[in-house]
Parts: structure tokens; C-alpha cells; sequence
């Protein structure tokens, strides 16, 4: 039954920070997709029989490649396959399936917050058995593996019916099509108060929720609309789309302008939120508020306390590298450790399954517990709710009296998307080499007291990644961080990340362009943006 098809290497099949991500052209070349999967199931031991879960964002190309993922399963011995209605499965909804049925791994299809299309992108990422990304070791013998493979293995069977519930088999491997949203949305319940926050919507509380004709659709209908009562058409551009509606599933202030208008215009809700393509990110906002990633993670780790599921408090926070401080001061405040890893969210699954980090975010817009091994979206939101309910005030009242207490960190990330990428790695190259020079030096009136790449030494497993950013500090709190996107399909993205700290006493209402004036021009300075790149402005300020 099964079938050994002869193939030959692709060069350019390197995960990046979060799997695989490529143009759709790409993926559509014969064997592309076949190669990725069989290198991954090569490189893994001991499945014969065991679970693999398989979903996606429902994008273009999606079904596709779960047939042949589910062909491919079959033929290389699994026992089973879980599988969403349609194809579908958010991220953080993969991760929960994972753990719960305690599957081997999955593979969970999605380019994440990049459009869609057939001449978009599409991308595979692999998920271990804790329900997380695969770490570092195995991404790369996947990539060695994906150099020398010559072979895959399929076998001869139909398409698997994926719009109704239920069991088929496929070469003698079951294959069950699971509702994606249930699992999820019960897992909700247990760690939100859906009673507190149900209390609040009725009585008049007003939201709006942002789907992008993203994955998110189905899962906030159901738990916005029907368990929590929000009004039909909380939801908007809730249904799924192959191409997402022509847009970008990003939910940040280019992308998810409708919102920011809704939450910023006459008669707005009381709370607006969006999540991305496959639902990992999210967006907050309060009426005339945004709450910026770095912030809304500090803020949850402050009041999450607030919600059944965190009653018993923390066991420590972690927040990747660009991310702003704000997290540290929460934990300083409240005795906890602070741990700061590289960017991508393969970092933190060694910390939550060690019990070191209780919640976890990123300044992309990630945050997450140790309810799932990614991040998540809409827990985000439903914890931001769970406060609001409990609290009884604004999002911007929240905001202010957590400055008041904390200090406030200012904090915007430039994107210069689509640069040249010889240029962009020349960029970094010198900077890198003038790290040494720059300690005691004054820049845009700044000083220089520290200036180096950063590096990870994992606490749990010891391994260690090296070149995850240029970092330099200024006194007083300041801080810029350069590093290049490991998750663009073209060209290279260089990402500047800039902080200013201002303490309790200081001020904290100016505005954050105002406040960063003095360290976009120091970023140029120091790294040569406009001379390497040719751009005056980025692309993208988030
Ligand atoms: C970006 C973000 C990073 C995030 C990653 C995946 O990576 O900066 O914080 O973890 O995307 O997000 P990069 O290398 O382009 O900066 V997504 O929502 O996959 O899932
Ligand atoms: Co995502």
C-alpha cells in the first residue's frame, strides 16, 4: 500500500522564527510540500501508532495540503489523525488539541499574520507532543534533513471527506475530524469567569471583535456571542476566507484601521480586540486607547490574579528580548522571576513545562499562559475581559493607574519591509562590529552604558542560540534593539525596536511619537539605516 516516491532536495526549506513560510508558488512546486513533511517525520522517533493533530488557518492551499500531510501520516505509520472541521484549527486551538488528546505532535499549517492567496504565502510548522513548537535542535536536523532527502513515502488513497464530523480510515490509519472550536472554547471556561463577564455585557457593556476574515471567526462567535452574549455582530469579517478578504490578517494600526477608527470615533465600544491570521495574536484597544502588546502583557501579569484560572498568582513571567520592560516592573513589584528569551515562542515551552513562567508574551502582539504551548489570541482578550469585569473600570483607567504604580515604558517598533537583503545583513554586520566602541558614547544626547548581540543560554535543556539581536542601552532606561525578521517571504524586514522608561513620578501622558523622538534619530545614527537601506521612514510603525 505504501508508496516510496523518489524526490530530490529543495535548497531553500529553513524554518524560520516560526516554521516554514513561503510564497504559495513555492509550496505548489511538485514534491515541495511532500519534501517538508517527510523531512519532518524523518527526523521524529518513536510515532509508529501514536496521534498526529493537523489544522490550519484555512488559507489558500490549506486543504490541499492536509490531504497529502494525511496520505503522507498513513504511509509513515501513525495510528491516528485529528484533524479540524474544514481544515481548520487556530494555532492556539492545535496546541490545546495536542495536549489534551496527548497526540505525538501536529503540524499546523498557517503563514500567521501574512496575507493569503495564490500569490500569497502559506507555511508548515511542526508542534511537539507539549502542544509547542518544535525547539531549535529539531527545527534544525529538519533543515539538515530537508538537504539530502531523496525520498517520501504516500500511499494510494482518496481525499478525506473534511466537512462532516467523524471517523474514516485511510491505508488502515483513522482519521477523525474533530470540531475545532469546542475543545477550545471549554478549555475558556475553565479559566475565564464567563459569569462576571457575561454580567458585564449585560448590563450595557459594549465590544467589538475583529476577525480579519482570519480563523478566529468561529471561535469568537461562539464564545463572544453565544456563551458570553455580546450582540450579533460583535463579530466582524467573522468568516474564514482562503485569501482573507484580500488583506492582511495583522492586526496592528495599518491593517486593523476599521477598529482603530471604531475605537477611536464618535460613540465607540467600550473594548475593541483582533486577532490574526491563525489566531495567536491579538489586539487591544479601549474606547480612545491603544494598549500596546508590551503594556497588555504587563498589565495581565499585574491583575491576572483577577480571573479564576490565575486565582493562585504566578509563578514567574517571560517576555522575549524587544519587548519592553514594562513586564519586568510587574514582576519586580510582585517577587517573581522575569525571564527574557530570543524572539519566537518556541522559547518559552521549556519554561511553562519546568512551572518557571506562569504567563508569557511577546511586543508582536503574543501573549499566552501555561494553558497552551503558543501563544493565544483570544485568551488574551477573554483575560483583558475578565479584568474588565471584575474591575468595573475603562481600559484607560486601567492603563493609567498601572502607570501610576509602575512607570510607563514608551515603546514603537519601525519595520523596513521588503529591503534588500544583502544590504540588511551589511547593516547588521557593522553594526555588530561597533558594538565594542559604543559604551560611554553620547548619541542624540543619550549615553551609551552597554551595547551587545544577545544570546540565549535555555535554563531548562542548556542549549544556546546565538545572534538574536543588536541591544543597546542608554542610561536611564532607554533601549534599542535591532534584528532582522525570520519570518518574511521576501526580501529581508529589518525590525528597530525603541523604549523610553519613564518612572511613576514622570510623565506619562505625552504622546509615544513625541516621547521616542530622540531614539529614531539615535537608531539611525548608530546602525546607518537610511545609508544601507536607501528608506527615510519605515514601513510599518506598530
Ligand atoms: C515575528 C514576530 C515574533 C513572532 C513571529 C511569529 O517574527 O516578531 O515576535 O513570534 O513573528 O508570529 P519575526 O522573526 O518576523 O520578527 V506569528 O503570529 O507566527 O505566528
Ligand atoms: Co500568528
Amino acid at each position: 500500500m505504501t508508496l516510496t516516491i523518489a524526490t530530490t532536495p529543495f535548497a531553500d526549506q529553513k524554518p524560520g522564527t516560526s516554521g516554514l513560510r513561503k510564497k504559495v508558488r513555492v509550496f505548489q512546486q511538485p514534491n515541495y510540500a511532500e519534501n517538508f513533511v517527510q523531512s519532518v517525520f524523518d527526523v521524529l522517533e518513536g510515532y509508529a501508532g501514536q496521534t498526529l493533530v493537523l489544522g490550519g488557518d484555512g488559507r489558500f492551499l490549506n486543504r490541499e495540503v492536509i490531504q497529502t500531510a494525511i496520505r503522507m501520516a498513513a504511509a509513515n505509520g501513525f495510528g491516528r489523525v485529528l484533524v479540524g472541521l474544514r481544515g481548520i484549527l487556530s494555532t492556539p486551538a492545535a496546541s490545546n488539541v495536542i495536549r489534551k488528546y496527548e497526540a505525538f505532535g501536529g503540524l499546523v499549517l498557517s503563514a500567521s499574520h501574512n496575507p493569503g492567496g495564490p500569490d500569497e504565502d502559506f507555511g508548515i510548522k511542526y508542534n511537539i507532543g507539549n502542544g509547542g513548537p518544535a525547539p531549535e535542535k529539531i527545527t534544525d536536523a529538519i533543515y539538515a534533513r530537508t538537504k539530502v532527502i531523496d525520498r517520501y513515502l504516500t500511499v494510494d488513497a482518496p481525499d478525506v471527506d473534511l466537512d462532516c464530523l467523524g471517523e474514516t480510515l485511510v491505508a488502515g490509519m483513522i482519521v477523525a475530524v474533530i470540531d475545532p472550536v469546542a475543545d477550545y472554547a471549554e478549555l475558556m471556561e475553565q479559566l475565564f469567569d464567563f459569569d462576571a463577564i457575561r454580567d458585564l455585557i449585560a448590563g450595557g457593556f459594549r465590544l467589538s471583535f475583529d476577525a480579519m476574515h482570519a480563523v478566529t471567526g468561529p471561535y469568537a462567535q461562539e464564545i463572544l456571542e453565544r456563551r458570553l452574549g455580546a450582540s450579533a455582530g460583535t463579530v466582524v469579517n467573522g468568516t474564514p476566507l482562503p485569501d482573507f478578504g484580500g488583506h492582511h490578517p495583522d492586526p496592528n494600526t495599518v491593517h486593523a484601521h476599521e477598529l482603530f477608527e471604531r475605537m477611536f470615533g464618535a460613540d465607540a465600544p467600550d473594548f475593541g480586540a483582533a486577532s490574526d491570521g491563525d489566531g495567536d495574536r491579538n489586539l487591544i484597544l479601549g474606547r480612545n486607547i491603544f494598549v500596546t502588546p508590551s503594556d497588555s502583557l504587563a498589565a495581565l501579569a499585574a491583575n491576572a490574579h483577577l480571573a479564576p484560572g490565575y486565582a493562585c498568582g504566578l509563578r514567574g513571567i517571560a517576555r522575549s528580548m524587544p519587548t519592553s520592560a514594562a513586564a519586568d516592573r510587574v514582576a519586580q513589584a510582585l517577587g517573581l522571576p522575569l525571564h527574557e528569551t530570543p524572539t519566537g515562542w518556541k522559547f518559552f515551552g521549556n519554561l511553562l513545562d519546568a512551572g518557571m513562567a506562569t504567563i508569557c508574551g511577546e511586543e508582536s502582539a503574543g501573549t499566552g499562559s501555561n494553558h497552551v504551548r503558543e501563544k493565544d489570541g483570544l485568551w488574551a482578550i477573554l483575560l483583558w475581559l475578565n479584568i474588565l469585569a471584575v474591575r468595573r473600570e475603562s481600559v484607560a483607567a486601567i492603563m493609567e493607574s498601572h502607570w501610576a504604580r509602575f512607570g510607563r515604558n514608551y515603546y514603537a517598533r519601525h519595520d523596513y519591509e521588503g529591503v534588500d537583503a544583502v544590504a540588511a545583513e551589511r547593516l547588521i554586520a557593522e553594526l555588530r562590529a561597533a558594538l565594542s566602541i559604543l559604551v560611554g558614547r553620547m548619541v542624540q544626547g543619550l549615553t551609551v552604558v552597554s551595547a551587545d548581540e544577545f544570546e540565549y543560554l535555555d535554563p531548562v535543556d542548556g542549549s544556546l542560540s546565538r545572534n538574536q539581536g543588536l541591544r543597546v542601552q542608554f542610561e536611564g532606561g532607554a533601549r534599542i534593539v535591532f534584528r532582522l525578521s525570520g519570518t518574511g517571504t521576501s526580501g529581508a524586514t529589518l525590525r528597530v525596536y525603541l523604549e523610553r522608561y519613564e518612572w511613576p513620578d514622570g510623565i506619562l501622558d505625552a504622546d509615544t511619537t513625541v516621547a521616542l523622538i530622540d531614539l529614531v534619530a539615535a537608531a539611525d545614527d548608530l546602525a546607518g539605516i537610511t545609508r544601507h537601506t536607501g528608506r527615510s521612514a519605515p514601513s510599518v510603525i506598530t
